[in-house]
């Protein structure tokens, strides 16, 4: 018979309560008008979108304690973990829409909640032009979408990083990190600290998409749960300038299809994040367009049949 069609779980999360930026929390609805529930039917998914999650307004203030609005964060991210773990219960592929990177932590938190309780081995590929990995000493703008991974990791305010119920939610080991180029100098010297496997633009350069992805993606067992944490700045801004916080000499188009592509060949996707589109800041929705061609592109549309696939 044929096999059970996998269910997509749309979740809208549209608020940019971690962002330097306004705009974020326009993300979801960008990228439902690019199309991405057909764009994935066509590839054979069920799609279900459960519509958008609620949260408090941005009160837009300055950091406190080196944190803007983290009580708002951690409403957020409550609400957002409590809909990606019960998306995951259900057998169902999430797919949170950002919103800004904030988001990761209760995304994330909850994918590790339900690996650890079905003894799965989890992955997390964290597509991004930033590290991500202050912390409230460290941060240049108190903003919480440059911390997701270090809360992850155990470093951050209790509040989150508990989320998902068990500290820390990941070690350093389980992430690997692709497209970085913009990081810190605090950061810098606690990403080296932490032993986190970075994938920068130089290695890219150097070794080309092809080996960096097969780096990123060796050694996972047959049950891996891959997480991809998809921040859009991970792009090239010259293809993708509909984002907040721009940095030049991302991944090309051809670069970030490849990395989504050998993605979608290691079979092991089993939850993604959409993160940081802002549409304020787009030209005619094209970096939404974008993002979903390369999502299409992570389950598995491809130019043509391929052997051993
Ligand atoms: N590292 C800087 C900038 C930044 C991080 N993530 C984004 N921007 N999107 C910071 O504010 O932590
Ligand atoms: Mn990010
Ligand atoms: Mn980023």
């Amino acid at each position: 018979h044929a096999p059970t069609p996998i269910t997509a779980e749309l979740i809208g999360a549209p608020t940019d309560i971690g962002a330097g930026a306004r705009g974020a929390s326009m993300g979801p609805e960008a990228l439902r008008v690019a199309g991405l529930q057909p764009a994935l039917e066509s590839h054979g998914l069920r799609v279900l979108d459960v519509g958008n999650l609620s949260g408090p307004g941005n009160p837009w203030l300055p950091p406190l304690n080196g944190y803007r609005h983290l009580p708002e964060v951690v409403a957020w991210n409550a609400a957002v973990c409590d809909a990606v773990y019960a998306a995951l219960g259900r057998g169902h592929l999430p797919i949170l829409l950002g919103g800004d990177h904030c988001l990761g932590v209760g995304s994330i938190a909850a994918v590790a909640r339900h690996c650890r309780e079905q003894g799965r081995p989890l992955r997390v590929l964290w597509l991004d032009a930033h590290a991500d990995f202050n912390t409230s000493a460290l941060t240049p703008s108190g903003n919480v979408h440059g911390m997701p991974v270090a809360c992850l990791c155990g470093l951050g305010p209790a509040e989150l990083v508990g989320i998902g119920g068990h500290t820390p939610a990941l070690r350093p080991d389980q992430v690997r990190q692709i497209g970085i180029r913009s990081v810190d100098e605090g950061e810098k010297r606690l990403v080296h600290e932490h032993g986190l496997e970075v994938f920068d633009m130089r290695f890219i350069d150097e070794e080309g998409m092809r080996r960096t992805m097969a780096r990123a993606l060796e050694g996972m067992p047959a049950n891996t749960h891959l997480h991809v944490s998809f921040d859009v700045d991970f792009l090239d801004p010259e293809i993708a300038p509909g984002v907040g916080t721009t940095v030049p000499g991302g991944p090309t188009y051809r670069e970030a299809q490849l990395c989504m592509e050998m993605i979608a060949d290691s079979g092991r996707l089993g939850s993604l994040d959409i993160v940081e589109l802002n549409p304020a800041l787009d030209v005619r929705n094209k970096t939404a367009e974008l993002a979903v061609d390369l999502v299409e592109s992570l389950f598995g549309k491809s130019t043509l049949m391929r052997a051993g696939r």
